[in-house]
């Protein structure tokens, strides 16, 4: 663990009232690297079958297989990460996604969204129940393409944050990041992507966890059953409602499920 509890418990109080908290240098920079190369070759590959899930124009949503150096439990199992999200989305928390946004040359700006409704149509927004952890695979500058969030909107009402977006009293925040920095948020809060305006694609990991109790219909992960069987205890139980599958054919992957994103 590289934070206190005490430092994990203001990283709590942070994200309850931003919606998001940043761990800068966090992950390893060697691991992500051999991300990116692998992640490049997947990137290619998917872009020429047009297997992705497009997220406007040049944007591509891409599963990641769940084996080699992507099932390292140095990233999905990070005990800081783990112990902000238990504190702000409960105790056992299940990991249901492991993907990647991609932004190249010729993206545009989403229109501002959250990724998930309500729990419960009309009433006042609840706890967090949905969290995204977002790591690039590369230096994200104001050039190609920083995630833009607001901030203190995951637990308003979702007219009247728009609302308020929309006579301008709730302001978006290019959030730059350098490799190894990670974000933790709750995918209610209004954001959107925006441009990348270079030629080098802008690979953003997105792991998904959830609340111990809550299932997402339009992700899981394929876990080959030789890698479940290496997983420490804390892992397995994460992955805990994830189908098992034989390694065969993973690597390929198949089509995007996850197609409506925007609330
Ligand atoms: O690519 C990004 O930076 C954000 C993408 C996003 O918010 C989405 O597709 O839901
Ligand atoms: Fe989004």
């Amino acid at each position: 663990m590289r934070y206190s509890n005490e430092a994990l418990d203001a990283y709590g109080r942070v994200f309850e009232r931003d919606g998001m908290v940043l761990l800068t240098q966090h992950f390893q920079e060697d691991i992500l690297l051999q991300w990116r190369q692998a992640f490049n070759s997947i990137l290619a590959q998917r872009l020429e079958q047009g297997a992705t899930a497009v997220r406007g124009a040049h944007r591509h949503y891409i599963t990641l297989p769940f084996a080699g150096i992507f099932a390292d439990e140095r990233i999905f199992c990070d005990a800081d990460v783990l112990a902000i999200v238990e504190r702000v989305a409960g105790d056992d928390p299940v990991m249901c996604q492991l993907a990647t946004d991609t932004p190249l040359r010729g993206s545009t700006w989403q229109d501002v969204h959250r990724d998930t409704p309500a729990l419960f149509d009309g009433l006042p927004e609840t706890p967090s129940f949905q969290l995204a952890v977002n790591f690039p695979l590369c230096d994200v500058t104001l050039d190609n393409g920083p995630f833009e969030t607001t901030l203190g909107t995951h637990k308003m009402n979702a007219e009247e944050a728009m609302q308020a977006y929309a006579a301008g009293e709730l302001p978006l925040h290019a959030i730059p990041m350098k490799l190894g920095d990670v974000m933790i948020r709750d995918v209610r809060a209004l954001h959107r992507g925006t441009p990348n305006n270079t030629d080098s694609p802008r690979p953003m990991v997105v792991i998904g966890y959830s609340r111990s109790w809550y299932f997402r219909p339009e992700v899981h992960i394929d876990v080959p059953r030789d890698v479940y069987q290496g997983l420490s205890a804390r892992a397995k139980r994460l992955l805990r409602h994830m189908p098992q599958v034989d390694a065969t054919g993973l690597v390929q992957g198949g089509a995007e499920s996850y197609l409506k994103f925007a609330y």
